[in-house]
């Protein structure tokens, strides 16, 4: 559990690149691997991303470049690579907590099925879903993380169509509400853009 917590955070962090100055970056990179890092053994700004495994520093822009730059080419590793294209798992997490707030413990039932009832306990909690949708490539990857049944797979994956065909009838055919069909459309749309759907 704790090497999901671990990944899922550096590739928060990945994402977080795109959008950030590399000082930033860099700042938090230190504060990951603070625990086991001398500060001494610090990368330097111009080459944050610190391999696991080596320990060597490599710059940002050969991060998910296609080539390996780690020993263990965990630059290259396909969850990293696939979250740091997906919304940060903390924005997800959230996102699907405030929808559980609003409407009841087994609101999201409504999308991925008949085991996410009790705030998504039967999945492993609010946290392994957002980790799971930040992380796998593909809806089937999702489906085998969270060992969904194929019918409740084959019902998530008939929404993300419809929403891929711009058909919102199907979400509030689903009860989603009007005041929230916007942002769940974006939710959607972000995965679906990055390649759920492949
Ligand atoms: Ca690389």
């Amino acid at each position: 559990m704790s090497t999901c917590r671990v990944a899922a955070c550096v590739a928060a962090l990945a994402a977080m690149s795109c959008a950030l100055p590399h000082s930033v970056f860099a700042l938090d990179l230190n504060r990951l691997y603070g625990h086991h890092t001398k500060r001494s053994e610090y990368c330097h700004p111009y080459e944050p991303f610190k391999c696991p495994v080596d320990g060597n520093c490599i710059s940002i822009q050969y991060l998910c470049d296609g080539a390996p730059d780690c020993i263990d080419g965990y630059d290259e590793d396909s969850k990293l690579c696939t979250a740091a294209k997906r919304p940060p798992v903390e924005e997800t997490a959230s996102f699907l907590q405030s929808l559980l707030a609003s409407h009841g413990p087994n609101y999201l039932e409504k999308l991925f099925g008949s085991k996410a009832r009790d705030a998504l306990e039967p999945l492993g909690g609010v946290e392994k879903v957002a980790i799971a949708l930040s992380e796998s490539q593909t809806i089937e990857d999702f489906g085998a993380a969270l060992h969904l049944m194929r019918s409740d797979l084959e019902h998530l994956r008939s929404v993300f169509m419809a929403v891929e065909n711009g058909d919102l009838g199907m979400l509030k055919s689903l009860g989603i509400k009007d005041s929230e069909l916007g942002d769940v459309k974006f939710f959607l749309e972000k995965l679906v853009n990055t390649g759920f759907l492949d």
